[in-house]
């Protein structure tokens, strides 16, 4: 079953993706403004189990990736499936280790089972789709 968008976990997810990618500003707009959900990961396959929200400014291109170089909230690897909100046209890369180290898997479309990256994610990249 799919977990329904509540504002209050909104909020929240929204609250700590700032902290991660120390996206603190010195500008009057909110920073957060733009933000966009750009994924749901869940820790099960089949998108079952508990959900977490990903936000990320706008996908740019590779040479200006998102990243988020720990994941957050106790999701290091936890993450087995991945609902990409597709119309946002991002490429998300996952990495077995943080600070987008290690062996990589590319996710340009939903992933109900991520088999053998069951578990493995610890940092993640977002960029534009081309
Ligand atoms: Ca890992």
């Amino acid at each position: 079953m799919i977990k329904r968008l509540r504002p209050a976990k909104l909020v929240a997810a929204l609250a700590s993706l700032a902290l991660a990618l120390g996206t603190a500003s010195t500008a009057e707009a909110d920073p957060k403004a733009d933000y966009q959900l750009i994924a749901v990961v869940y820790e099960h396959a089949n998108y079952e189990g508990e959900a977490y929200y990903l936000y990320a400014p706008p996908c740019k291109a590779f040479s200006k990736p998102e990243n988020i170089n720990e994941l957050y909230d106790g999701w290091n690897d936890r993450i087995s499936s991945i609902d990409l909100y597709t119309e946002h046209k991002c490429l998300i890369v996952l990495f077995e280790h943080t600070w987008l180290g290690g062996p990589r898997r590319s996710i340009r479309d939903d992933v109900a089972d991520l088999g053998d990256w069951h578990d493995r994610t610890s940092s993640v990249s977002f960029t534009f789709r081309m």
